[in-house]
Formats: C-alpha cells, sequence, structure tokens
C-alpha cells in the first residue's frame, strides 16, 4: 500500500492500517518517512507517561485507567514499552496480558514495543507511534516505560503529563529523589496502599513535592489491584487534561518539542549507526598506530 493511502486509512480509523503503519515506523523502512509526511500535525491527542521502578504496578492501573477512560467513552490507545527479551528479541507479552480483557475493545489498541536498547525508557518509534495514534483519532495515549530508576526519562518530554508510580518498601524518600525520580512526575501516585508503610510513604512524598521549586505535583493513594483510589487518580490527570482542552500553550508545546527532539535523536542515531563502523575501523587504526588518542579519535567520529 502506498503511504499516503496507508496513512487515509489510519485517518479513517482502520485498525489494520494502523498495525501496519506501527509494523513499518518501527522497522523504520523507506516508506516510513513518508508515511509520517503524510500526517497532518499533532493536534488533540493527550499523552500520558506512566513510570517508575520494576514491578510497580504500572501495567496493573495501565489497565485501571483504562477502564476509567472507556467508561467516559474516549478510545484509547496504549503504547507499552517493555526491555527487549534477550531470549525473543522482541517485547515481552506480560503486559499485554494485564490488559488482555480490553482486547475485544474496539475503542481500545494496545501495542507492546521492544527498547532495543534505547534509552531513557522509551522505544526509538515512540513519538512515531504516538503520531499515528494521533491521526487515526484517539483521545488518549497511553505510554508504559520500561521500568526505570534513573533520571533520563525521555517520556516527560513527549508527555503531556506523567505519572510516576510507587509502592511501599522501595526504600526511603532519599531513594526516590536520588533516582531523579522527584524532577519528572506530574502525579506521584503510591500504588498497593493494601500493603504496609504506604500512608508513611504518601506523608514522604507530599513533604518532597511541597519543596518542589519549579512546578506542583499531586500525591494520589492507590491500589491497582483493587481498583481503591483509581476514580480520585483519574480526577487528578482529568484536571491536567482540561488544561490540554482549554488550548494551553506551554502544554501543548511541551509534548510537541518532546516528539521532535526525540525524532531527530533517532534519526542521528540511524545515521550514526550507517557511518560509524567503517570509519571507527579506521579511527581505532589511526589510535592503534599513535596518530591520535582516544578522545581525539572520538571527536571525529562524533563530527
Ligand atoms: N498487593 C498488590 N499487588 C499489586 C497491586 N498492583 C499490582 N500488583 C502486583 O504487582 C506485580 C507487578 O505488577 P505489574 O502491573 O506487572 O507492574 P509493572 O510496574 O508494570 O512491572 P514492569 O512493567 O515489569 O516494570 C504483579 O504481580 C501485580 O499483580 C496492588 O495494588 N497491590
Ligand atoms: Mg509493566
Amino acid at each position: 500500500m502506498k503511504p499516503s493511502a496507508l496513512a487515509s486509512s489510519v485517518r479513517r480509523g482502520d485498525r489494520r492500517a494502523l498495525a501496519m503503519a506501527i509494523s513499518l515506523v518501527e522497522n523504520g523502512g523507506p516508506g516510513s518517512a513518508a508515511l509520517l509526511r503524510s500526517l497532518k500535525r499533532p493536534t488533540r491527542t493527550f499523552v500520558l507517561g506512566v513510570t517508575g521502578p520494576p514491578g510497580t504496578g504500572k501495567s496493573t492501573l495501565v489497565d485501571r485507567l483504562l477502564q476509567f477512560y472507556r467508561k467516559m467513552g474516549l478510545r484509547v490507545g496504549v503504547v507499552a514499552v517493555d526491555p527487549t527479551s534477550p531470549i525473543s528479541g522482541g517485547a515481552l507479552l506480560g503486559d499485554r496480558i494485564r490488559m488482555a480483557r480490553h482486547a475485544g475493545d474496539r475503542d481500545v489498541f494496545i501495542r507492546s514495543m521492544a527498547s532495543r536498547g534505547w534509552s531513557g525508557g522509551l522505544s526509538r518509534a515512540t513519538s512515531q507511534v504516538i503520531q499515528l495514534m494521533d491521526a487515526a483519532g484517539f483521545d488518549i495515549v497511553i505510554i508504559e516505560t520500561v521500568g526505570i530508576g534513573q533520571a533520563d526519562i525521555e517520556v516527560v518530554g513527549v508527555s503531556h503529563a506523567v505519572l510516576v508510580v510507587l509502592m511501599p518498601g522501595l526504600g526511603d524518600d532519599v531513594q526516590v529523589s536520588k533516582a531523579g525520580l522527584m524532577e519528572v512526575g506530574d502525579v506521584y501516585v503510591v500504588n498497593k496502599s493494601d500493603l504496609e508503610g504506604a500512608d508513611a510513604m504518601v506523608v514522604n512524598l507530599l513533604g518532597l513535592v511541597r519543596g518542589l521549586k519549579s512546578r506542583s505535583a499531586a500525591v494520589v493513594k492507590v491500589s491497582a489491584a483493587s481498583g481503591d483510589g483509581v476514580e480520585a487518580l483519574g480526577k487528578s490527570i482529568e484536571a491536567i487534561r482540561s488544561k490540554l482542552k482549554a488550548g494551553d500553550r506551554e502544554l501543548m508545546l511541551r509534548s510537541i518539542k518532546g516528539m521532535v527532539v526525540e525524532t531527530a535523536r533517532g534519526e542521528l542515531m540511524q545515521k550514526f549507526g550507517r557511518l560509524s563502523d567503517s570509519k571507527a575501523d579506521r579511527l581505532a587504526g589511526e589510535v592503534l598506530a599513535g596518530k591520535l588518542s582516544v578522545s581525539e579519535a572520538a571527536s571525529r567520529l562524533a563530527k
């Protein structure tokens, strides 16, 4: 199918076309650039990032949020980024299984993607997939990152709002701030409120949030397993989404800028991959011959 025809089918909401288009941009083939060029500019979709350390309940919570938004009649796309499995080389199925009850719903589209070593908890094509889901008319795109604990969290850039999902027993609040997580959240979710230590964690987080200078953030306690607190969490996300609906320019720019930067990063990395190997061989030879230092060779390669 021609990229322009594929783009029209995606815009009509054709699910098979969307699946094909996502595979095309994931593989980065020749038609991919043409397809992306023929999409209209991003306009309406609310992008919600869900991040946090491994095993805190992100997927279980996304499943609850799907229920929350489906009750409102909204159409939701989900991108679940999994670490690349060393065995299969593809995305793990765990996240899809947790959200399986929505599999038959025509207004929900769930896609797992492998991170394939791409940093920041995303996959290389994440921002392109957001653009495709936007074109397909989804009201909300939820991105679940690879379970991460460090500060290079690119999901912040592409999202309009970021949930940082934590749970009791992760260690004290100092560890949360050390991991850079206090720099990124719009809503801090203390999940697994059925476990001991949840209330103490909420108190600690409220203290940290009050200390934030440049912005405000909320702290919400939930149990994704039972659904307790999910309505309240949904309301605090809706407070942010309503700003987007009202045309908040800063918020719109935040996600668009993140997508531009991520896409540029992807292009640079691809170019670098094509160039680097033969040049690196030659430069390594020059280092071995004593003509260049490693850092001089690296600067030349970077240029
Ligand atoms: N007790 C309790 N367990 C929960 C709750 N929510 C999720 N879990 C469990 O926590 C485990 C991890 O849940 P996931 O939803 O896979 O967590 P995740 O953050 O998506 O995990 P990764 O994607 O692997 O980082 C599962 O065994 C869930 O059943 C909760 O509210 N209470
Ligand atoms: Mg998960």
